[in-house]
């Protein structure tokens, strides 16, 4: 009979799990808990039989024992890797989150790969990890680093705390998730671009399984579950931290079609390209013009009171005016840049003074001067914004201490919303 159907006689769903605080984990009061485990149970539900979790030894045994149908589905933040592809089958994508590398504070702040040739890198065995190691080892041939078999990332994590390595590299949803247990932990850098989390199954002809898991995602998702559970484990997620595509492409459905008329006239208006406004306003307020922050930026194109009143606005939450006002402001800042500087790179550093004013910017380019790189190149300036958090630098410029990784981030989830909303107008 089929798998679905074996599972039901059987009146039990085998499903892998690891211990970590995003997938499965014992509560204080013995309650068990986790956003996979959770997963795992409403599907359990659904098909009417008792879920039983497994926790192999190590994931590479998580890996062999999905591949040969040992157990039904591996829910674990499992990452979606071409390697894996080969030898597994995966339901539908539910999160995203990109390979971070960790140090610890007051040590020195690696800025990129080839700084930590040098350093000690563990990282849990035959994970995604591994994988984006070797593909960077091929331009860095001295990177080296240690497989890890026996701890997950929250035991590499801890390693890292007590010094006795100097680096290791977990998902950024689990480095948010353990950061408060681990207050002296950093984030240097992304080492990979967003990578899809997903179930794993074993790669059989029977997709009675695979069918009935995706419907099940689809069901949640329809349902608002889905959101419900992201929110409940991912939602102290800081704002910037990283781009949900599952929730721009609904609202590229639900909100968009109503401010898609004033992009347009707002973007005609300032010569800029619609698509570029709509990214900006989903990334400052996901599209709701009544959203506020903490900081007191307001309205769909999230505008500071004395940007607002200089440019005339009087409602900051009319969603016109706000439009409008962005547009201006952007075009502002576009225009005082250096006549020099040219697209694409002009834009980004637009952007990126939208976010963080034009006197910071100005201070980053100078420092970019400074070591000898390009400062009108963004890619360049890009490396220089996060500085004018440290004192050394910020001390010896005009407008001092900045959030300069801010703008960073801002600037590359805003290109990411303008490709996803470029890329949905493509297919309608
Ligand atoms: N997402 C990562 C992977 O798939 C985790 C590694 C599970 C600890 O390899």
């Amino acid at each position: 009979p089929p798998q679905l159907d074996q599972i039901k006689e059987r009146g039990e769903l085998r499903v892998l799990n690891r211990y970590s605080l995003t997938s499965y984990y014992v509560k204080g009061n013995d309650a068990l808990a986790g956003f996979e485990y959770e997963l795992a149970e409403r599907f359990a539900d659904r098909l009417g039989v008792k879920l039983k979790v497994i926790v192999p030894e190590n994931l590479g045994t998580m890996l062999h024992m999905i591949e040969e149908g040992r157990a039904d589905i591996a829910a674990a933040g499992l990452t979606v890797t071409e390697q894996r592809k080969e030898l597994l089958r995966f339901g539908p994508v539910y999160h995203e989150v990109t390979q971070q590398l960790v140090y610890k504070h007051g040590n020195i702040r690696p800025k990129d790969i080839t700084d930590i040739v040098n350093g000690t890198l563990e990282v849990v065995a035959d994970s995604s990890h591994v994988e984006q190691l070797q593909a960077l080892q091929q331009e860095i041939p001295e990177l080296s680093w240690r497989e890890n078999k026996e701890l997950d990332s929250r035991g590499l994590l801890e390693l890292v705390q007590l010094e006795l390595i100097d680096y290791t590299i977990v998902d950024s949803n689990e480095m948010s998730a353990n950061q408060s247990l681990f207050p002296e932990l950093r984030v240097a850098f992304d080492i990979s671009d967003p990578q899809p989390l997903a179930w794993a199954m074993a790669p059989t002809d029977d997709e009675s399984l695979y069918l009935e898991v995706v419907d099940f995602f689809h069901d949640i998702e329809a349902s608002g579950e889905l959101d419900k559970l992201i929110e409940k484990y991912y939602g102290h997620i800081r704002r910037f931290d990283y781009v949900d595509t599952r929730a721009i492409h609904r609202r590229i459905q639900t909100h968009l079609p109503q401010y898609k008329d004033l992009f347009k006239a707002a973007a005609d208006e300032y010569g800029f390209d619609w698509h570029l406004l709509a990214a900006m306003a989903y990334q400052e307020s996901h599209w709701n013009p009544e959203a506020v922050s903490s900081t007191g930026v307001k309205g769909l194109m999230m505008l500071t009171r004395s940007t607002a009143k200089q440019l005339g606005v009087t409602d900051r939450e009319d969603p016109e005016q706000s439009i409008f006002a962005g547009a201006a402001y952007l075009a502002s800042l576009y225009s005082r840049l250096p006549e020099r500087i040219k697209d694409p790179d002009r834009t980004w550093f637009a952007l990126a003074a939208y976010n963080t004013g034009l006197g910071h910017l100005e201070d980053a380019r100078v420092i970019t001067q400074s070591i000898g790189k390009n400062p009108d190149s963004w890619s360049d300036v890009r490396e220089s914004l996060p500085l004018l958090s440290k004192k050394k630098w910020y001390s010896k410029t005009k407008h001092g201490y900045a959030r300069g990784s801010e703008p960073v981030r801002y600037v590359q989830n805003t290109r990411r919303y303008l490709n996803i909303i470029l890329h949905h107008e493509d297919m309608t």
